[in-house]
């Protein structure tokens, strides 16, 4: 691992799942980045805090971290973990601009697309690295992760250059990852899941199982389609059998309620813009429209989901 510490911005479920593993694989203490410092700890002079950690077995494990606010670091930031939400990641990244090494290294771990393309474009000197991430985690209470699945993190960047030694310094590392040549096809094929099953479980609020019922599974059809339409007229591939893929992801998380329908339960913005949001601007540009799409779109604002 480089002699660097790592800084970790944002503090949900995949910064915290990052940090506390960070921190069992390097054995070092990584410095969470948040707004509102008084949310995690109430100490005012010291910025320690304990992150627990329940893992898949269901076992306990415990983790000291550093709680700062941007304005606190006075170092120079070389490696960074940006674990914010896409509509938030820009913002955040320029509260930390001017103490962000020139060259240092960035890995963005956002749900859907066009956040990482807005960062890559306003932080050309450093190396950005884009994450695809299907690890599952949940916040029990700040500074408390369930690592809920276990899933996979690919990273690629988005001019081809090769992860791989990027990744070098993961070894041993206890999250599962490998490093993509084409990190933007991986990400189109999750947006592909996503658009299919997030917006339609934040507008029924349900699981993802209830998707497959018979009227709700003909609406996440006709968003399928649509986006086949869109990736024809790109170019671009998904798997002949998009739509039994996005039938499996119901099926294998039925239990589970979407980051979007949480976010619009709890009332708080949801990542749509970078997911179905995202799809009707690329096909727009196109001069295609997506009326499956739009219409859920429409239905959500009526419904008070905010993205
Ligand atoms: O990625 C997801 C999400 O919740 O954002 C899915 C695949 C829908 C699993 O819940």
């Amino acid at each position: 691992m480089s002699s660097h510490p790592w800084y970790i911005l944002g503090a949900g479920s995949i910064g915290c799942l990052w940090a506390a593993t960070l921190h069992l694989a390097t054995g070092c203490s990584p410095v969470m980045i948040v707004r509102n410092r008084e949310h995690y700890i109430n100490k005012k002079t010291d910025n320690t805090a304990v992150l627990t950690l329940t893992h898949l077995d269901k076992t306990e494990t415990r983790h000291p971290v550093s709680v700062m606010t941007a304005d606190e670091i006075t170092t120079p930031i070389h490696q960074l973990i940006v674990c914010t939400k896409a509509g938030d990641a820009l913002t955040a990244m320029n509260s930390i601009r001017p103490v962000l090494a020139k060259h240092g290294n960035v890995l963005l771990l956002q749900n859907g697309m066009g956040s990482q393309e807005a960062v890559a474009k306003a932080f050309p000197t450093q190396n950005i690295w884009i994450g695809s991430t299907t690890d599952g985690a949940w916040i029990r209470e700040p500074l408390h992760v369930h690592h809920a699945g276990q899933g996979l993190t690919e990273i690629g960047c988005f001019n081809h250059q090769s992860a791989t030694e990027f990744l070098c310094q993961f070894q041993g590392f206890p999250l599962k990852m490998t490093a993509s040549k084409d990190i933007k096809n991986v990400l189109w094929q999750k947006l592909a899941v996503n658009c299919a099953i997030n917006g339609l479980t934040a507008l029924f609020d349900c699981q993802n199982g209830a998707l497959l019922d018979n009227d709700k599974k003909s609406l996440m059809d006709e968003l399928t389609d649509e986006f086949v339409h869109v990736s024809n007229t790109l170019g671009r591939t998904t798997p002949e059998s998009l739509h039994e893929k996005v039938y499996e992801v119901c099926r294998l998380t039925a239990a589970n309620h979407s980051s979007t329908c949480m976010d619009a339960r709890l009332q708080r913005r949801t990542e749509l813009a970078f997911i179905n949001g995202y799809l009707i601007r690329v096909a727009e540009k196109e001069g295609l429209t997506l009326p499956a799409h739009q219409q859920l779109m429409d239905r959500l604002s009526q419904k008070g989901v905010r993205w």
